[in-house]
């Protein structure tokens, strides 16, 4: 009585029942839509582009789960894979065909990497990537750029981005400050900041992690030049680059922004797209770096879930749908529905910049470019709240935060996109 009751409570109903027993009624922060106001939706199932929540609404998504769902919700090959292997049973923890799988799919789509580990999510890929290159260079200081965001990792929970920037701590409790101290802050795209942090810092550095287009302050593009010159000043300090490519890694391009842009990073870190929905995380590079981990060498790093068969068969299931075709068709459909939307705001007088790369935009209500973590200060993010909440009404779904990225997925077809633009649209009028 008591499951099927909650089956069919509404929204509202389960949130305050999620909240006796869920820290803020989410397992995930950004969830609670605090940045934008109001109750948050629970979701009842979803399929496509199409999100249906607990009071019966469909939505179109550009959430997608925050990166995973390139292929749509409820992908009908990522279901047979699961369902598949779910036959063979759920986790063995030995080693597993599937496993050896996945780590030559990587290896085969992403140059810089010879060697890839797996593990259950972006933080656990990010927190071991960078105990890897301290391991590696025996250095014990670390670089990340005001804004990004790169999972609840202690020493990375530093000015961070996303859930933390929208909650107004960038900083979160319960980080020693001896951890903090370890960490090196720098403002992205300022060339000089980051050759005088170097020359002051540069032989106690052990590497850079980056998100090499931040998507968690917004989404912000590097100038030209600007990731070129982080591998150079790496390459001059013996320190190593680390690109945490857990939203854009097989999403921007097969072989991520490094692929785009024509960078090779010492290691990468990934998620979301190569779980296909289950929880998955992985971190690869150089070999030579890479055999430093355990069992081989010094750097401890381990999971019990890592490399399960159910969650391998879903980011198989993902990786093997990927070609050229699908990036073309979402660098289409990103470019339309940013073009619609600025044109649309030119014609209101709103004052709208767009960044977006492929299947991935960011909105900012802000008259002048938006290039760094500065500029997207500079923007309106309570205008941001009151467009969320007309474009709920609208039937659309953006992210919960001017602070993250939204995203498209093949399932986002013509017809689907035109309706989400003229909702949008709509909603850009109501809430001026
Ligand atoms: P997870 O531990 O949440 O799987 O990944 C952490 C992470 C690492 N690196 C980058 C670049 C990321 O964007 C993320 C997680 N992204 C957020 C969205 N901004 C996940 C959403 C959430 O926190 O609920």
């Amino acid at each position: 009585r008591e499951k099927r009751h909650l089956l069919h409570m509404n929204s509202d109903e389960l949130f305050q029942r999620a909240r006796q027993t869920i820290p803020g009624g989410v397992n995930s922060p950004v969830r609670a839509f605090r940045s934008v106001g109001g109750t948050p939706f629970f979701t009842e199932s979803a399929r496509g582009a199409i999100l249906t929540t607990a009071d019966g609404k469909d939505l179109i998504d550009f959430v997608c789960t925050w990166g995973p769902a390139i292929h749509g919700h409820n992908d009908p090959d990522i279901r047979a894979a699961v369902a598949e292997a779910l036959d063979k049973g759920t986790s063995f923890g030995t080693p597993g065909p599937l496993e050896v799988e996945i780590a030559e799919a990587v290896v085969s789509r992403v140059d810089s990497v010879e060697k890839v580990r797996m593990c259950n999510s972006g933080t656990e890929a990010t927190m071991s990537a960078i105990r890897l290159a301290r391991g590696y260079t025996g250095r014990d200081k670390i670089v990340k750029f005001i804004g990004c965001y790169h999972g609840h990792v202690d020493s990375l929970l530093v000015q961070a981005g996303s859930g933390a920037l929208t909650l107004g701590k960038p900083d979160s409790a319960g980080v020693p400050a001896s951890f903090a101290a370890e960490t090196l802050l720098c403002a992205y795209n300022n060339f000089e900041a980051i050759t005088e942090l170097f020359s002051k810092y540069g032989d106690q550095i052990a590497a850079i992690i980056v998100e090499p287009y931040p998507a968690n302050c917004g989404l912000i593009l590097p100038l030209e030049g600007y990731l070129a010159h982080l591998r150079k000043i790496t390459q001059e300090h013996g320190s190593l680059l680390i690109f945490d490519e857990v939203m854009t890694g097989f999403r921007l391009a097969m072989g991520g922004v490094q692929e785009r842009e024509g960078i090779t990073p010492d290691l990468s870190a990934f998620g979301k797209v190569i779980g296909g929905g289950l929880p998955v995380g992985a971190f690869g590079g150089r070999a030579e770096i890479m055999d430093y981990l355990a069992p081989d060498g010094p750097v401890y790093q381990a999971g019990t879930l890592s490399g399960n068969p159910l969650a391998m068969a879903a980011g198989l299931a993902a990786l093997k749908k990927l070609d050229s075709g699908v990036f073309q068709n979402l660098e289409a459909a990103g470019a339309k529905i940013s073009e619609a939307l600025r044109s649309e705001a030119k014609r209101q007088g709103i004052p709208l910049t767009i960044n977006q790369a492929g299947s991935m935009f960011a909105l900012f209500f802000n008259p002048d470019p938006v290039r760094s973590f500065d500029d997207v200060q500079k923007s309106d993010t309570e205008r941001f709240s009151r467009f969320f909440h007309a474009a709920m009404k609208e039937g659309v779904y953006l992210p919960p935060s001017a602070y993250e990225t939204c995203f498209l997925s093949t399932a986002h077809d013509e017809d689907t996109l035109d309706r989400a633009i003229e909702s949008l649209v709509a909603a850009l009028r109501t809430s001026a």
